[in-house]
């Protein structure tokens, strides 16, 4: 008011005046009173939203686990489906089911990140199988062809057979599993036949190879009524000369009982699988000698879709590479990059004796691997992410406790340290966890083989969860979240019914948070190679006996 009074203008016009800067003020007045009323409750607003957003976030700086929506998992996962399902329902190597797999992961990764992608081809010797195969017998004159599935099966890489007339049978005494067994008898250019059992398929049949047969048929041994019919799925040694046959134990005994004079004619077409492929993609920043190697596999078994195994895996390992390609482009002013090149890997052929990994280690060992970044000592560690989301899950982190006792010693610390960083996930978001067994069956056996510290988790295959695991779990869920005791952690496993609806998104969404946050937090140590390895890592590889890619780890259950 002090200010109006003060104004030199004659009384008429000044009440006029009066009226309109009263009216003036009162404007303002209103127009303040609605902006700042709208600023309170927008700051508000904000308010609820960033405490939503921070609660979600841990109240932290971007992380690269937040990232990670199931919604995005779900929807790539359904792709898996779609292309298993236009592919007679299988995504096993050597189909257009697998192919297409390939050809999708790729096509994510050029459209949408600055990865660099790679693809590498290797062949898988003797694993088509034309037509069907057959089995003549002649037993004192008696010829019979037999009938193939329920009286004999192909061992899967063993070699083609083309026999014009019957073959001599020769019996191998004992289990055929030493020298000793097939020196005493001469069983060169005839058919071996043996029983099942003490060692394993691939042992005999090398055996048979060294004492130059013609062909071998493996008996089951009767011990049970299941141990009647052939057996189904078993692998021979990769690159096997000669064929293999597993026959059921009465085909077997007729056999043994007719040998005086007993003859078999094999035949079997099968051919090579040729463009079996593994993908990897690298992040075009961080140093290539200090890479961080993230792995799963990317085809399925012959049964299925498999979509648990391992599609949630595949998955699972393009959201991470997608992601943190994003992170690394987008933003990079609030996320920096690592100092470590980060790979994402897809290994193929991973159901038959993980012989995409196997033959990336194999590769990248060779003396004649020189380009920097491919060589194995270029990586320092390997994550391993396979059926991340069972319906009847555990979080199984791999426990470093567990590696077979030959691992190299170099890998062990660096191992531990891996298991500790997982637990330590698992134990801040107040979830459960278990141990899982690095002793064999996925992709980091070839690289722990080689001295490189592995991890990972994985929301476990067959095996029965134990009432004690689901009380563990429902403690912490809450009573009725602890899953089925008694019952296996995917009973899809391996089969026709594990679809798209065979997928836990809660476990799933965990899982890929975890491997989200791992890669993280060693991405941004500062001396990782130091972390892993405070003694030294395994460096010179020109002594190492390359042989070992395949045969540790090897599953024991081909006996
Ligand atoms: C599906 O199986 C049929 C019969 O075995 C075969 O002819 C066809 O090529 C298969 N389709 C694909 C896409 O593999
Ligand atoms: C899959 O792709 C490989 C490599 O291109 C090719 O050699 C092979 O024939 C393809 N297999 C099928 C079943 O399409
Ligand atoms: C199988 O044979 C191929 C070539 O014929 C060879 O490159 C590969 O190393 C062999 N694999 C094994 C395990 O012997
Ligand atoms: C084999 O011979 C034994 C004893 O001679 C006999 O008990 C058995 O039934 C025979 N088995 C077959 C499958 O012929
Ligand atoms: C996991 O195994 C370690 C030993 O390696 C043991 O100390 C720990 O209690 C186990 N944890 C669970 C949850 O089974
Ligand atoms: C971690 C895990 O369970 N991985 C599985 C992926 O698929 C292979 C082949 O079936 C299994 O052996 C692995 O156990
Ligand atoms: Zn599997």
């Amino acid at each position: 008011m002090n200010q109006i009074s003060d104004i030199n203008i004659p009384q008429r016009v000044v009440t006029s005046k009066w009226i309109y800067i009263i009216f003036g003020i009162l404007t303002l007045f209103t127009i303040t009173t609605i902006v700042l009323s709208a600023v309170i409750l927008g700051v508000v607003v904000n308010r609820l939203d960033s405490k939503n957003e921070t609660s979600l976030n841990n109240n932290g700086p971007i992380s690269f686990a937040d990232q990670i929506k199931i919604d995005e998992l779900m929807k790539h996962l359904q792709q898996l489906q779609i292309i298993a399902d236009r592919s007679n329902g299988t995504r096993v190597i050597a189909t257009a089911g697998f192919n297409d797999t390939l050809d999708y992961i790729v096509s994510q990764l050029e459209q949408n990140t600055n990865l660099i992608v790679k693809r590498q081809y290797f062949t898988v010797r003797n694993f088509i199988i034309q037509g069907t195969p057959r089995l003549q017998t002649r037993i004192n004159g008696n010829i019979v062809d037999r009938v193939y599935i329920t009286e004999f099966t192909h061992i899967l890489f063993s070699q083609r057979a083309d026999f014009d007339s019957h073959v001599r049978v020769v019996v191998i005494p004992n289990q055929g599993c030493n020298d000793a067994d097939w020196s005493s008898v001469s069983a060169a250019d005839s058919v071996a036949l043996v029983i099942r059992g003490v060692c394993t398929d691939p042992a005999k049949s090398a055996l048979a190879e060294k004492y130059r047969v013609k062909g071998l048929l493996i008996y089951n041994n009767g011990a049970t009524l299941a141990n009647y019919p052939p057996v189904q799925g078993v692998r021979n040694n990769l690159n096997t000369t000669i064929p293999v046959f597993s026959i059921s134990y009465t085909l077997g005994m007729q056999l043994v009982n007719g040998s005086a004079d007993a003859g078999v004619m094999m035949n079997i077409d099968v051919s090579d699988a040729n463009g079996i492929g593994n993908i990897c993609a690298d992040t075009p920043t961080g140093d290539k000698t200090k890479t961080i190697v993230v792995g799963s596999h990317s085809d399925g078994v012959a049964a299925g879709s498999g979509i648990n195994d391992n599609g949630s895996g595949t998955i699972g390992n393009l959201i991470l590479a997608l992601n943190l390609a994003r992170l690394f482009q987008t933003s990079s002013a609030s996320y920096s990059t690592y100092p470590y090149r980060v790979r994402f890997c897809w290994w193929g052929a991973e159901e038959h004796g993980l012989l995409g990994a196997r033959y990336h280690v194999e590769q990248a060992l060779l003396p004649s691997t020189i380009e920097i970044g491919e060589r194995f000592q270029d990586y320092l560690l390997n994550l391993n992410y396979d059926m991340l989301a069972g319906p009847n899950y555990r979080f199984g982190i791999h426990d470093d406790k567990t590696v077979l006792p030959t691992t190299p010693t170099q890998a062990l610390y660096g191992t531990g340290q891996i298991t500790n960083i997982f637990r330590q996930w698992f134990n801040e978001q107040n979830l459960p966890w278990s141990n899982s067994s690095l002793g064999g069956g996925s992709d980091y056996i070839p690289f722990l083989a080689a001295g490189l510290a592995v991890g990972g988790v994985n929301t476990g295959a067959g095996g029965s969860k134990p009432a004690s695991e689901r009380d563990q779990y429902a403690a912490v869920l809450g009573i009725g979240n602890g899953g089925i005791a008694n019952a296996a952690y995917d009973p899809c496993y391996h089969q026709q019914c594990d679809r798209i609806t065979n997928i836990n998104p809660f476990a799933y969404e965990k899982v890929v948070k975890a491997a989200a946050y791992a890669i993280e937090y060693f991405g941004r140590l500062n001396d990782l190679e130091k972390w892993l390895y405070p003694q030294g890592r395994m460096k010179n590889y020109e002594n190492f006996n390359r042989d070992r890619i395949y045969d540790f780890g090897n599953d024991p259950d081909l006996i």
